[in-house]
């Protein structure tokens, strides 16, 4: 039992999918039947807990779970003591102030003496003093967006994605406070052998971001040109050169990283390459 590593997940909500997604991504099984609060892997030493995304940290710090998988908004604002273990990429967002569309807005200092409707006071509070801003935080825990047009606050400092929330209700964002993503909290006193637990899990999600942000290419080049395409694709370690059939022409094959894509591509075309083709990678383990 001690060696099972227990996972707090969010139950339902925004972050469920891309928590259970990635999971699954590292070849962990496990049924998370509806309703269920609690449920075990049948391939990795790992147990989940079903939870309000809330929760989360406290339960963490508490050490009724290991670890969890919560948005950083939760973490910082529940202010717990736990650690932040990785970044996940996935339910990104941002806390930011909004304004009625029809409003004035040069600088934080247009905030002075407003009201200020929130779930997030501390975040909040902490911009608005840093900004040396005297306004009146009102705390809320939902449905923050319709508090000026009911007339508690001026203002509101919310969860944007889109930012259809706001615009559908009228608001204006004047100013971002924090940018958020899921990310993987852990218990600060953790024993050794659930942290090999934890390595292991962390190995697994890196492999996958790794692929995610790279491409496999393969193309075909004449032979006299091998040196200047492995100028411009460097590869994990030097890229795969394979003769083909046509003498004097070989095949390339290399990792591509995703954001370098287009401009390499121009680049390899100028350089003769030809039937270039792009794939993407499931794992990439450096
Ligand atoms: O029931 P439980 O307490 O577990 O869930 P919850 O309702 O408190 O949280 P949930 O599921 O809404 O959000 C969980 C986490 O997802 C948040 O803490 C953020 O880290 C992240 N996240 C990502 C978001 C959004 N995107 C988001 N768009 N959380 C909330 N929103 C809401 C926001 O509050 C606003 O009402 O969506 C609306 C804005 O969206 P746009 O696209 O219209 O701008
Ligand atoms: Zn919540």
């Amino acid at each position: 039992m001690n060696n099972i590593l227990r996972l707090a997940v969010q139950k339902s909500g925004r972050l469920s999918e891309g928590s259970m997604e990635l999971i699954k991504s590292c070849g962990i099984n496990v049924s998370n039947g509806i309703g269920k609060l609690k449920a075990k892997a049948s391939n990795f030493p790992i147990e989940f807990f079903f939870l309000r995304d809330d929760d989360i940290p406290g339960y963490v710090a508490d050490g009724v779970a290991d670890i969890g998988i919560v948005g950083e908004n939760v973490v910082v604002e529940k202010d717990k003591s736990v650690a932040i273990v990785h970044r996940l990429g996935f339910s990104r967002c941002r806390l930011s102030i909004a304004l009625a569309k029809s409003a004035n807005y040069n600088g934080p200092q247009d905030l002075n003496g407003k009201g200020i409707a929130t779930s997030y006071p501390k975040l909040l509070e902490k911009f608005l003093a840093e900004n040396g801003v005297n306004a009146e935080v009102h705390e809320i825990s939902g449905s923050v967006e319709i508090a000026p047009s009911i007339g508690l606050a001026e203002a509101v400092c919310d969860i944007v994605s889109s930012g259809s929330t706001l615009f559908t209700n009228g608001l204006k964002e004047v100013e971002t406070i924090f940018q958020s993503e899921a990310v993987l909290i852990a218990n600060e006193n953790i024993s050794v052998e659930k942290k090999d637990i934890i390595e292991k899990l962390l190995f697994r999600i890196k492999s996958l971001q790794q692929a995610k942000n790279n491409k496999y290419i393969l193309l075909n080049a004449p032979e006299s040109n091998v040196e200047e395409i492995k100028s411009i694709l460097p590869g994990m370690r030097s890229p795969t050169v394979v003769p083909l059939a046509n003498k004097g022409w070989v095949s390339i094959h290399s990792v591509i990283n995703e954001n370098d894509f287009w401009e390499k591509i121009e680049s390899l075309k100028a350089a003769g390459a030809e039937g270039i083709l792009v794939v993407p990678i499931e794992k990439m383990i450096l």
